[in-house]
């Protein structure tokens, strides 16, 4: 059945992965991101062949969530799924030695940024009784690593508000799952290391990362069961990563 989904941080990565996959299986795919060529020409490469809606904004402020989601179209205003993606880390230094505008960010947007976008679209599911929520959450939110403190923070963050919305959520007939990632090849190292290509790809040397259609398959995975089947909480590693510090690693 076709539904309509907004996924936020679909510029890149997991997000456009998932649009995409969402969009080829036939469903309507809300698309954000702050980088609006992006968008546009992803909303352009689906012409005649699926609905990519391209709505800019950045998670982190109010005003701008919520008068982005006013501007969606009459059509596309019940959204039925929203995935909680738009996410990043920023720096690797121990707390002692920590930034704080880093830190800011990193809360901001996948802690403050998720609420935020979470709060104005379940308005619309609370209505209509129905929905469900996927939070990218991370191993990162399962177990620390040295130099991931506040980025690990954050998405411990992302698993207890998960768990939170699943007991809110329950009285509204919305669900709410968590998928869980290892390490995977995105923007999501160079971002970290702040456009240092040699070192972002580094991260991936020796093993083979998970891709973003991973990712994808698994939200899809999520959102195929029947209705009356939630699955909560997926963990989804290369096979080369036992947990957010242990990898076997060829060199
Ligand atoms: P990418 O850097 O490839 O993509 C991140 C996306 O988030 C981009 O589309 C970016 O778009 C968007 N984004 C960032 N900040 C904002 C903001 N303030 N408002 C709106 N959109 C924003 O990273 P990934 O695809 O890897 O990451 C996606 C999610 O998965 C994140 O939550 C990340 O923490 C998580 N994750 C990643 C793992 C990995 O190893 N790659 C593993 C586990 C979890 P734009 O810049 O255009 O705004
Ligand atoms: C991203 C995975 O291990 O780099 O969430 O923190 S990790």
């Amino acid at each position: 059945m076709s539904k309509i989904a907004l996924v936020t941080g679909a510029t890149a990565g997991f997000g456009r992965a998932i649009a995409r996959k969402l969009a080829d299986e036939g469903w309507s795919v809300i698309v954000n991101g702050r980088r609006v060529d992006r968008l546009v020409q992803f909303a352009e490469e689906y012409k005649g062949k699926g609905e990519l809606y391209p709505l800019a904004f950045d998670v982190r402020k109010v005003d701008e969530v919520e008068k982005a989601l006013e501007r969606i179209p009459e059509r596309l205003k019940a959204i039925d799924v929203l995935v909680n993606n738009a996410g990043l880390a920023v720096g690797r230094e121990t707390i002692d030695n920590g930034d704080l505008e880093d830190w800011n960010r990193m809360i901001d947007t996948n802690v403050k940024g998720l609420l935020i976008v979470t709060r104005a679209v379940v308005q619309r599911m609370k209505a209509a009784r129905s929905g469900h929520v996927v939070n990218i959450g991370s191993i990162a939110g399962k177990e620390v690593y040295a130099g991931g403190n506040v980025y690990c923070a954050t998405k411990f963050a992302v698993d207890a508000l998960t768990k939170a919305m699943r007991v809110e959520f329950l009285p509204l007939g919305v669900k709410v799952t968590q998928v869980s990632p290892g390490a995977a090849e995105t923007e999501f190292s160079l971002v970290r290391y702040k456009g240092d290509a040699e070192k972002a790809e580094k991260v991936y040397d020796g093993y083979q990362p998970l891709r973003s259609e991973d990712i994808a398959d698994t939200v899809w995975f999520v959102l195929s069961r029947p209705e009356h089947v939630c699955l909560n909480d997926i963990v989804i590693m290369p096979a080369a990563q036992a947990n957010s510090f242990s990898f076997h690693k060829t060199k």
